[in-house]
C-alpha cells in the first residue's frame, strides 16, 4: 500500500512538472495555430530515442509548487508566513520564469513591506476583487497529497495558500476544484478502469458544498458545477466533441475557471483513444491533448498532468520525459518526503 502510495505521489508531482515542461512551448498560442500532426511528432521524438537537447525548462507553475511542497515539509503544517516567504526568495532568484502579469505585484509588495501583512497585498490585487487567474490552481498537488487522510484540512489548507496571492472566490474555488481532483485521482485504485460517471458525480457534491458556501455574488454562468455538467456532456460525444467545441465550452484562458476544469476534461478524455493522438500511454495522451487545446498550455497540461499521475502513478510517465524536465530530481525528492511524512 505504502508503495503504490510513493507512486502515486511521484506520478502526481512529475505528472504536474512534465506537463509544465512541455506545455511551456506552446503556452498562448491559439487552438487554431497549433497543428496536430506536428504535436504529435513532438511527442513521438521526445520518447523516442536519445537525441541532443537542452533540459525543457519549468514555469512558474513548478517554482511555486516547489515552494508548497518545501513548506509543508519543513513545518508539517501550512504556515502562511513561510510559505509567502518562499514564494518571494523563489520570484526574486528567478523572475522570468512566466509568471502571471498581475501576480508580480504581489510579490513585490511582499518584499517592499517585509511581509507585514501577509494577506493584504492579494486583496488589493484588481482595485480590491482579486485574482481569479489560475496561479492558486496550478501549484495545489503537494496539498492534495499532504492532506489526503483528512479532506477539510486539505480543503483549508487550499484556501489559505492561495489567498495569499488569490482572494478573488472564482480563484480560490478554482484551487479547491483542481485539489478534489486530485485527491480524488491519489485515492482511486488504477488497476480498475475508471468509473467516469461516478468521479464527475463526486466532484459535483464536494464542489457544490463549497460553492453554497460562496460569501459574495458571482453570475451563475461562474460555477464550476455548471462547468462539470459541461464535462459530462462532451464526454459522451467523444471524438465528436472536437477540440474547438471544448475550447468554445469550457476555455483554455488563465482565468481559473476557464481553465482548471478544461484540465479535468483533458484527464478524463484521455481515458479512451482521441482522434490524432496515437499513442498507447493514457499520460501522454492526457498531456498532448492539453496541449493541442492551446491557449494556457503549461498550466493545463500541468494540472491534467498532476491528476493523471495521481491517479496511474509514476510509471506510466515514460521516463524521457522525466529526464528532459529540468527539476525531475528535486521534484521526484520532494514527492517521496511528502509521501514519508503523511505515511509516519
Ligand atoms: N503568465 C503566464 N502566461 C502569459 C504569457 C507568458 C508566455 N511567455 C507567452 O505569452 O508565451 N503564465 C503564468 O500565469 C498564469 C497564472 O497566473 P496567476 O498566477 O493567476 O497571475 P495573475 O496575474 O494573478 O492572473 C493572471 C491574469 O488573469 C487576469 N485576471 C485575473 N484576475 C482578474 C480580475 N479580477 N480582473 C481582470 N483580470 C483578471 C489578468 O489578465 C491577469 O494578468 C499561468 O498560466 C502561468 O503559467
Ligand atoms: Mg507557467
Ligand atoms: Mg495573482
Ligand atoms: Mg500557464
Amino acid at each position: 500500500i505504502v508503495k503504490m502510495l510513493k507512486n502515486k505521489f511521484r506520478g502526481c508531482l512529475i505528472g504536474a512538472l512534465v506537463g509544465d515542461c512541455f506545455g511551456a512551448p506552446y503556452e498562448g498560442e491559439s487552438i487554431s495555430s497549433i497543428s496536430r500532426i506536428q504535436l504529435q511528432s513532438y511527442f513521438d521524438k521526445l520518447e523516442g530515442p536519445p537525441f541532443l537537447t537542452p533540459l525543457y525548462q519549468y514555469t512558474d507553475d513548478t517554482a511555486m509548487t516547489k515552494c508548497i511542497a518545501e513548506s509543508l515539509i519543513q513545518n508539517n503544517k501550512f504556515n502562511a508566513r513561510d510559505m509567502a516567504e518562499r514564494f518571494v526568495k523563489e520570484f526574486f532568484r528567478n523572475p522570468n520564469r512566466g509568471y502571471g502579469e498581475n501576480v508580480c505585484d504581489v510579490f513585490h509588495k511582499f518584499n517592499n513591506q517585509n511581509l507585514e501583512n501577509l494577506w493584504k497585498p492579494a486583496q488589493e490585487q484588481f482595485n480590491g476583487s482579486g485574482s481569479y487567474g489560475n496561479g492558486g490552481a496550478m501549484r495545489i498537488a503537494p496539498i492534495s497529497l499532504f492532506g489526503f487522510r483528512d479532506y477539510d484540512i486539505m480543503l483549508d489548507i487550499v484556501e489559505n495558500s492561495t489567498k495569499l496571492t488569490h482572494t478573488h472566490p472564482l480563484g480560490i474555488n478554482g484551487a479547491k476544484l483542481q485539489a478534489i481532483a486530485i485527491f480524488l485521482a491519489v485515492r482511486s485504485d488504477p488497476e480498475k478502469p475508471l468509473d467516469i460517471a461516478e468521479y464527475i458525480k463526486e466532484l459535483i457534491n464536494k464542489i457544490s458544498i463549497v460553492e453554497s458556501r460562496l460569501n459574495r455574488v458571482v453570475p451563475s454562468e461562474y460555477s464550476y458545477k455548471n462547468q462539470l455538467l459541461k464535462i459530462h456532456r462532451l464526454l459522451e460525444l467523444g471524438d465528436k466533441a472536437v477540440p474547438h467545441l471544448v475550447v468554445e465550452k469550457l476555455g483554455n484562458s488563465v482565468s481559473a475557471m476557464f481553465s482548471v476544469p478544461t484540465a479535468i476534461y483533458c484527464f478524463l478524455r484521455a481515458q479512451q483513444s482521441i482522434a490524432d493522438i496515437e499513442t498507447n500511454n493514457p499520460f501522454r495522451r492526457t498531456i498532448q491533448y492539453a496541449v493541442s487545446l492551446g491557449g494556457d498550455t503549461d498550466t493545463i497540461a500541468s494540472m491534467a498532468g498532476a491528476i493523471a499521475g495521481a491517479y496511474y502513478g509514476i510509471d506510466v510517465i515514460h521516463k524521457n520525459l522525466q529526464q528532459l524536465a529540468e527539476g525531475s530530481d528535486m521534484i521526484n525528492e520532494l514527492a517521496i518526503r511528502l509521501c514519508d511524512q503523511v505515511t509516519h
